[in-house]
């Protein structure tokens, strides 16, 4: 008996690949990550001591052409020119923004996600009404999308009275958990994901499997939070989106030197769902993706997780100049602008738009640019005696009920699960 079992064991061990991995390799797993770039940039950031000061280098093929837009599988004409409309707003946005920074009219700091609209707002458009939404700070165009008003959001960040949050924030934690299904930005990077996990609970528990959407960053990532959150969505197969949004900095760190695994969508493989790559440059793939996933998401099978390679085009906010990164990455990323190519898409490649049609969109951008920049600006700020209300409800007239209430499913029965099944889902 004893021979046998030894005689197995080494039959066992001499089918384990060899070192060399000529040996046989039925051992081997091998696992896919959805890739649908049409260029895969390769290039390294090295950071150079010299002396006394640290900078960063940039190694790698530079000068590669700008590839095309990826035609998408879904979008039709109307939605994309809506896409672009969105994106256009986003970035011209950020620039009034930044213009009223330096005329002093914003209390606080500025955050941007030039170089990034895309992943916001192609990412944000592939939800329903009813969906949920939690953006992170350079997700603005996301919140445009979901139904916040440039208006709304300058008004935010100068702290009017009128704003959001009525003053009492001056940055971007705000949200709408009545209308627009929007959670607040938490700071702490990671901490949406399990959030938004839990509002994918909530409404499975009403009976209904939903999309929920979050960001994270290349540095948030890291987190044990992300880990817990996604991790919790993939055993409980909720449809939770992720956007794991790489721009190749987490303030002046570079990616290189944040993680050792190539692309952060393997992630994915360890917590057992799809991940996919996406140029984040690119609005169609976005889409793409995001519309896979949501979809993946509202059938009740799980969690995604979606890499979006692209490049934050300027510091972390405001107040930082960047001047750590190396010009020549800056070169690189600026010749794949999100807008400028999906602009040539849209009127040199499909011809969806005339040269007339697109300068005239544009002029109508900049024109309910101007008209909320101007209400903002004008817009009281808050009465000081304001700031003693509103936090805490003492009379009852502000009463905050559940949007979903009780559980309305014991059994994950009309979730289509066996009853097995619904038992691990309802735990
Ligand atoms: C848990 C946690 N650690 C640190 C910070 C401070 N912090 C805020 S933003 C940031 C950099 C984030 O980089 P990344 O996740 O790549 O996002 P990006 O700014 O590039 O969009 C850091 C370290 C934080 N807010 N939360
Ligand atoms: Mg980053």
């Amino acid at each position: 008996m004893a021979k046998k079992n030894k005689k197995k064991a080494t039959a066992a061990a001499s089918a384990r690949p060899t070192p060399d991995g000529r040996g046989p390799n039925q051992f081997q797993r091998t696992y896919t990550i959805l890739d649908y770039r049409l260029e895969k940039p390769h290039f390294t950031l090295r950071q150079v001591r010299d002396g006394g000061t640290i900078r960063y280098e940039v190694e790698g093929k530079l000068d590669a052409p700008v590839p095309p837009i990826r035609e998408s599988e879904y979008l039709d004409k109307k939605q994309s020119i809506e896409i672009y409309r969105w994106m256009l707003l986003n970035r011209k946005m950020e620039t009034a923004l930044e213009n009223l920074y330096k005329q002093g009219k914003v209390v606080g700091g500025v955050y941007f996600g030039l170089g990034q609209e895309a992943c916001s707002c192609a990412s944000a458009y592939a939800l329903k009404p009813d969906e949920w939404l939690g953006p992170m700070i350079r997700n603005q165009g996301s919140l445009l999308v979901r139904g916040f008003s440039p208006r709304d959001i300058m008004m935010q960040y100068m702290a009017k009275a009128g704003s959001p949050t009525k003053g009492r924030d001056a940055s971007s934690h705000f949200g709408d958990i009545e209308k627009r299904n929007v959670v607040a930005p938490i700071s702490t990077l990671g901490d949406l994901i399990p959030v938004l996990a839990g509002v994918a609970l909530g409404a499975r528990l009403q009976g209904r499997n939903i999309a929920v959407m979050t960001y994270i960053g290349d540095g948030g990532q890291s987190t044990g939070v992300t880990y817990e959150g996604v991790n919790f969505a993939a055993v409980q197969d909720l449809g939770l989106v992720l956007f794991v949004e790489n721009n190749l900095w987490g303030y002046s760190t570079p990616a290189d030197m944040q993680f050792r695994v190539k692309d952060l969508a393997e992630r994915a493989i360890a917590y057992g769902i799809p991940g996919v790559i996406v140029d984040g440059t690119d609005a169609c793939q976005i889409y793409d993706a995001a519309h896979g996933a949501c979809e993946r998401a509202r059938r009740g099978e799980g969690p995604t997780l979606i890499e979006a390679k692209m490049m934050r085009m300027k510091g972390h906010a405001i107040h930082d100049a960047a001047e750590y990164v190396p010009k020549p990455l800056f070169e690189y990323w600026r010749k794949r602008d999100p807008i400028a190519r999906f602009e040539n898409y849209l009127v040199s490649v499909k011809k969806w738009l005339t040269p007339t049609e697109n300068r005239e969109l544009v002029a109508g951008v900049d024109r309910q640019l101007e008209a909320d920049r101007e209400f903002a600006v004008n817009s009281p700020m808050p009465t000081p005696e304001s700031a003693a209300g509103g936090t805490y409800c003492e009379n009852g007239c502000h009463e905050i009920r559940p949007k979903y209430g009780m559980p309305k499913v014991r059994t994950g029965k009309s979730l289509g699960l066996k009853q097995t099944e619904a038992a691990v889902h309802l735990k």
